[in-house]
């Protein structure tokens, strides 16, 4: 007994001694000719083990273990087959190996046992630990993009050049993200432009193509070859992404060409000078993967994409790998990979055609459209990511960029792991590609406005946004208290304070995370960057969505199934049982958010150790997210009685609407005050592309001071409109005057029609009008063979003194929105054309305009054209040319509410 108790003492007073001296040194065992990601993960435990207190040595990895600490690193050729990135750390008391399953595993590993020591101070003497990622690929995108357009250029027109993307030149910066990137085991880095090869490679027969200088072309190759060189040190593979048809503005200029243009047909020659820009850039940048977007300039209808990818891009491709290999015959047997965007395009029937040509094929589609809306999508969406998922080539699920979270801090674990697992167990996706949290047009700076002009950082701000989504794409089922403790740990740190307070900034951040994605899943107009959740809705967009465009596949596909206001409101005065999430509901979940957010948050700064700025600005984020929940809240049921009364015309419902109207615009003004000096912007695309709240077009409407206006303007609007209808009854009916027919020459021999019942729409169908809105009565459309617009695009050339406006129908299509329809035109629509208002033809005007029994609604829009000789051209697809008006009439913009069922009453004039 006496022996033993010595024994005890003896073993407490030796045990610290000994540990002291393990801690001092520790040799670890690498090979120096081991690879470059391997000796990048050495280095980073090297440093972990030093900033611990231990000297470290480097051995050789057939040294024998003394009696200190031995760390050996390995990727064993021989092992049996182990899954790509996998690695295994075994401790056994000062004995450590770290084996790999490939280099990128071996790094992973160093990396894991670095942030053990680091967070235990010490070195663990008994541990097996084994890990491989979920998802295959884990990448970030960065966009050589900006907010505006360069001046005569057009969407996703940007050479690489120093004066544009000053950034894309600092190594500095690039170490820092890719070193970031790596640490958060994102192994791929998307880079997204519409046509980089002008500004890459110079092409022997259209040497003229290229549209930077001399110097700046160097450097660009320079720049191109840091990058891949450092990204491949870390595990990170770099893809460029690139849109199609784009051509270089000097090969455009040359060849009469514009630089993109939906409607033309593949031409051979610009299928020739991209087929040669893609082999040699192949042929330059043999480790760099590629992205295709079969669209946006593109022809909507037909074939094209196929066409385009099997006879153009893959074999563009194999002519790359067929000169590289007349170079260096080790390299030609491996196929570049391919990442095949599903954006605007027939994803699953090109795959169809290009799988027996090319085997390296990987898929992509938008997870949540250009939001965060829903975990786990549903309906069409669903079904495409699943199709593509079962093709037996890996697919992506693709983070867009994310319009109803601009500009605020996005930091909610439990929702984005929610959604990894969706993407694992409702997609099937197997690869992450993530966008930017916000300001994706403005990389890489944040869209907070710092003293002293400071901007802050992506990298730097928006860390837990990074982190999580590779957290929990290497692995999405992680128990939850286990990810409380690992947030709050970070958060705590972060400022300099305990895991518990780390806990209640959580706390606040999983509050805030839910009410941007709730919002738009009950209320948005589309899950596109065309609408700025944040900036709050206009009462319109709210009781008549259908007027703006409403895209439903954010309610059918990226939302749990639930209802809109409008379905709300009409289940209720029928009395009807409500399905599913309801607008009601999510008024008050938002508001309860909102208060959680900033109740969490309350007195704690007081306590902040460090970054107190930063704390500062969460603060602020939360207080704006609160205001803005209010805002919509308060709305939204203002909007529920402004339906209500449609259906009881009872201007009791209209007096009850009045006060929550103001409540919101109160919450609105506090929105404005907090955004005030903290935020230089809500949306970073600053084009005439967003549209909703409000039409940004040259950079306006994009702070909350200005969306003010008209928020002021619709509530004055309606006060004063509920005032008349309650001195006379008589208001309802807006009075509408017809428009009247310009004088027009049309080139060529068209039959006319005029718009009357019983008018025949179509040279070689009887389908006539049975009713139509009052202001186009007698208007003069111009006959089209329904069967020719189905299989080519149509051209009407025409002449006119005076501006006009030709008014066309589009007919609702039918199918879902990834399918191309195949008969009828798509109305021009920013989700997937970007080129889609260049003459102003992007707005609804007429909602519901026409009733053609046996056709679907139809929707008029508007192009614009000077006094001149013009040319209409509208793609493949069937539509409606219904007259020619002068420039300055004004083509009221409303929902005529005809249907083959029914009129339906519309009371946006209230608010207008
Ligand atoms: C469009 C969006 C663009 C771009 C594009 C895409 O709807 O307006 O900014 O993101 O989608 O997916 O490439």
């Amino acid at each position: 007994m006496r022996i033993l108790i010595i024994g005890i003492i003896l073993f407490f007073i030796i045990a610290p001694v000994k540990a002291t001296a393990v801690k001092n040194k520790v040799a670890l065992g690498v090979a120096a000719n081991a690879a470059p990601r391997v000796q990048f993960g050495v280095q980073y435990l090297q440093e972990a083990l030093k900033a611990t207190g231990y000297e470290v040595h480097i051995v050789a990895p057939g040294t024998k273990p003394g009696t200190g600490q031995f760390i050996l690193i390995q990727t064993p050729a021989d092992r049996a087959p182990v899954k790509k990135e996998s690695f295994t750390i075994n401790a056994v008391k000062q004995y450590i190996t770290i084996k790999g399953g490939d280099a990128s595993g071996t790094m992973y590993g160093c990396f894991e046992l670095a942030d053990r020591i680091k967070r235990s101070g010490t070195i663990p003497q008994e541990l097996t630990f084994t890990d491989a990622p979920e998802m295959v690929l884990r990448g970030q995108c960065i966009g050589l993009q900006k907010p505006y357009y360069l001046p005569g250029r057009n969407v996703y027109e940007y050479p690489y050049t120093p004066q544009t993307f000053p950034w894309f030149y600092n190594k500095k910066l690039w170490i820092q993200v890719l070193d970031s990137m790596a640490h958060n085991r994102m192994n791929s880095l998307y880079l997204w432009n519409g046509h980089p090869f002008a500004s890459l490679v110079r092409l022997r027969d259209y040497p003229y193509a290229v549209e930077v200088d001399d110097a700046t072309f160097k450097l660009n190759e320079e720049m191109y070859r840091f990058l891949t060189t450092e990204a491949d040190k870390r595990g990170i593979w770099v893809i460029q992404m690139f849109y199609n048809i784009i051509v270089s503005k000097p090969f455009a200029e040359k060849n009469h060409l514009k630089t993109q243009e939906r409607e033309r047909p593949i031409l051979p020659i610009i299928a020739d000078y991209t087929r040669k820009s893609i082999a040699a850039f192949v042929e330059k940048y043999p480790h760099v993967g590629l992205m295709v977007c079969l669209g946006e300039a593109m022809q909507g209808i037909g074939n094209d994409d196929i066409e385009w990818f099997t006879k153009t891009i893959i074999p563009g491709v194999k002519d790359g790998l067929k000169a590289l290999g007349e170079k260096d015959p080790s390299v030609a047997s491996e196929e570049p990979p391919i990442v095949l965007r599903a954006h605007d395009t027939d994803a699953p029937s090109v795959m169809k055609a290009a799988l027996p040509l090319y085997k390296n094929l990987y898929t992509e589609a938008k997870f949540n459209g250009e939001a965060l809306t829903d975990p786990r999508p549903r309906g069409p969406w669903a079904a495409l990511h699943q199709t593509l998922s079962k093709l037996g080539s890996v697919h992506i699920a693709n983070v867009h960029i994310l319009a109803n979270l601009e500009p605020f801090r996005y930091g909610a674990p439990d929702f984005i792991q929610q959604c990894a697992i969706g993407m694992n167990e409702v997609l099937g996706a197997h690869g992450l590609h993530l966008y930017p949290e916000a300001s994706y047009w403005d990389w890489p700076y944040t869209a907070d406005s710092i003293k002293n002009g400071k901007r802050l950082l992506q990298v730097e701000r928006d860390w837990v946004w990074y982190k999580a989504w590779s957290r929990y794409a290497w692995k999405s089922k992680r128990p939850g208290n286990e990810e409380a403790d690992y947030w709050s740990r970070l958060m705590g740190g972060q400022f300099g304070v305990s895991e518990e307070k780390g806990k209640a900034i959580l706390r606040s951040y999983e509050a805030m995370g839910l009410i941007a994605p709730k919002l738009l899943r009950r209320f948005g107009i589309t899950d596109g960057n065309r609408q700025t959740l944040t900036l709050g809705m206009l009462m319109t967009q709210l009781i008549n969505p259908y007027r703006y465009g409403l895209f439903t596949l954010l309610y059918e596909g990226e939302s749990p199934e639930g209802e809109m206001l409008t379905e709300y409101a009409d289940k209720e005065w029928n009395h009807q049982p409500h399905i599913g999430e309801t607008p009601v509901q999510i008024a008050k979940e938002v508001r309860k958010h909102g208060d959680d957010a900033v109740a969490a948050l309350q007195g704690l700064d007081k306590t902040i150790l460090k970054n107190k700025d930063e704390f500062a600005r969460i603060q602020n984020d939360a207080a704006c997210y609160r205001a803005l929940a209010y805002h919509y809240a308060a709305k939204a049921e203002a909007a529920l009685f402004v339906l209500r009364y449609k259906y009881s015309n009872d201007l009791k419902d209209l007096d009850k609407a009045e006060p929550l109207l103001k409540e919101s615009l109160n919450w609105y003004e506090q929105l404005v005050r907090l955004t005030k000096g903290s935020y230089l912007y809500a949306n970073s695309m600053q084009t005439q592309q967003r549209k909703i709240p409000i039409r940004g077009v040259n950079g306006t409407f994009k702070t909350w001071a200005e969306v003010l206006v008209p928020f002021k303007q619709e509530y004055a609007h309606f006060e004063k409109a509920l005032d008349s209808l309650k001195a006379s009854s008589k208001l309802g009916a807006a009075n509408r005057t017809a428009l009247k027919n310009a004088a027009v020459q049309l080139q060529g021999d068209y039959d006319r029609f005029r718009i009357d019942s019983l008018s025949a729409v179509f040279k070689d169908t009887a389908l006539a009008i049975r009713s139509y809105a009052p202001e186009l009565k007698g208007l003069m459309g111009v006959k089209m063979a329904f069967k020719q617009q189905v299989k080519e695009p149509a051209a009407i050339s025409f002449t006119n003194a005076k501006p006009v406006k030709v008014l066309v129908g589009f007919f609702k299509q039918q199918k879902a929105a990834f399918t191309k329809d195949t008969v009828y035109l798509k109305a021009p629509e920013l989700e997937t054309n970007a080129l889609a208002n260049d003459y102003g033809q992007a707005d609804t005007r007429i909602a519901n305009a026409l009733v053609i029994p046996g056709m679907p609604p139809v929707d008029i829009h508007v192009y614009e054209f000077k006094a001149g000789t013009n040319t209409l051209k509208l793609e493949r697809g069937v539509a409606l040319i219904l007259g020619f008006v002068d420039g300055d009439n004004l083509v009221p913009v409303y929902d005529a509410g005809l249907f083959e069922s029914g009129n339906k009453k519309q009371v946006d004039w209230l608010f207008e």
